[in-house]
């Protein structure tokens, strides 16, 4: 059994992955600020410490006597980015420079979340860890600035990383009624309640979106591939989506008709974002994602 940190454990992803902790036995803390996450997604039997992982005596605190940390939080939003440029900066980027420093003291591996973002619009699909990072918003450039550290940290440190650039992600408890919260979880909410929703743009954008059991069987199987080399890996599916298409299918779904809008594009919109999931496979074993239809019936049935 280990002793497992979790930054960021009360929100969408982290509360999946401590759950999955819980269940193979391992002893979990959990350190968040609930600003977007929530007390009651804290894993039966887990420990919850409240602080900033910005913070440096908190970071050093929470990590007495761990053996492993996955870093987690963070401001998981391009819009709160250009809102916030700098708020998001300080939990973004500061927060995982600080608990890659408080790693350092304690010399354990970091596994954490960097995102699809730092690619930007990729010139080439589907997108492989080769692709040039070129991200056109300030949560990709942190992201991308997260990956740099975790270099340092083990070229300079030698502190084992591997940085997870998750694509979108969806699944149950991803907070439905925040606006900045995934696209998945707006459309199910509001379709499901007959209210409408707004497409950004034509809606022909497209994104590879990741159910959360497969960013938690990535999770899972990362301290293994982790090392001062500081491995980086897509967590995506390999399939292209547009949004469009996406309302249509959960307009269908939820029986709604006529519940489609159209909005002004988003600033800085990435047009395409489709991942390759063949380093994933060969690094850290991950099998084909379950159905995409199958995964939003889960998060319909859920709410
Ligand atoms: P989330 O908002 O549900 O979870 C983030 C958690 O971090 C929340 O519980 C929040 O309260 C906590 N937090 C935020 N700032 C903090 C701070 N300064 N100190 C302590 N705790 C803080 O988001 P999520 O979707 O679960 O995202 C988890 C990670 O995965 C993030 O790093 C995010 O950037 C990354 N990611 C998410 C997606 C996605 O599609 N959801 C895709 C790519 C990357
Ligand atoms: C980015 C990252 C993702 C993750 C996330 C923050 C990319 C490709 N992906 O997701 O990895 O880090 O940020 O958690 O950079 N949309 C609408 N109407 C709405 C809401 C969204 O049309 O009401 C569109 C939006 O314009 C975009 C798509 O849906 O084209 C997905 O938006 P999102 O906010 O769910 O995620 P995105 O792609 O910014």
């Amino acid at each position: 059994m280990s002793r497992v940190l979790v930054t960021g454990g009360c929100g969408f992803i982290g509360s999946h992955l401590c759950l999955a902790l819980r269940s193979a036995g391992h002893a979990v803390r959990v350190l968040d600020d609930l600003s977007s996450g929530s007390e009651e997604n804290l894993a039966p039997g887990a420990e919850l410490i409240l602080g900033d992982v910005a913070d440096p005596a908190t970071a050093s605190l929470v990590m007495e006597g761990v053996d492993l940390c996955f870093h987690l939080a963070a401001i998981a939003s391009v819009e709160r980015g250009a809102l916030d440029w700098l708020g998001t900066h300080r939990a973004n980027l500061t927060g995982a420079i600080t608990v890659m420093d408080a790693a350092r003291a304690r010399r354990i591996p970091v596994i954490y979340a960097s995102s699809a973002a730092i690619y930007g619009d990729a010139a080439t699909l589907p997108i492989t860890e080769d692709t040039p990072p070129r991200p056109l918003s300030a949560y990709g450039a942190d992201k991308l600035g997260c990956e740099l550290h975790a270099r340092a940290a083990g070229v300079v440190h030698g502190i084992p990383t591997l940085g997870l650039r998750f694509f979108n992600v969806f699944g149950p408890r991803q907070d439905p009624r925040s606006p900045y919260s995934g696209v998945i979880s707006i459309f199910c909410d509001r379709l499901s309640r007959g209210e409408a929703v707004t497409i950004h743009g034509d809606g022909s954008q497209t994104r590879d979106f990741v159910p959360v059991a497969q960013v938690v069987a990535a999770l899972l199987a990362a301290p293994r591939a982790a090392s001062v080399m500081a491995p980086v890996v897509n967590v995506c599916t390999g399939q292209a989506t547009s949004v469009r298409m996406l309302a249509e299918m959960l307009e269908q779904a939820c029986g709604a008709r006529g519940a489609i809008r159209h909005g002004p594009p988003r600033s800085g919109e990435i047009r395409h974002s489709i991942g390759s999931p063949a380093r994933a496979g060969e690094l850290l074993g991950l099998g084909a994602p379950p159905d995409l239809r199958d995964g939003l019936g889960e998060v319909l049935a859920w709410l």
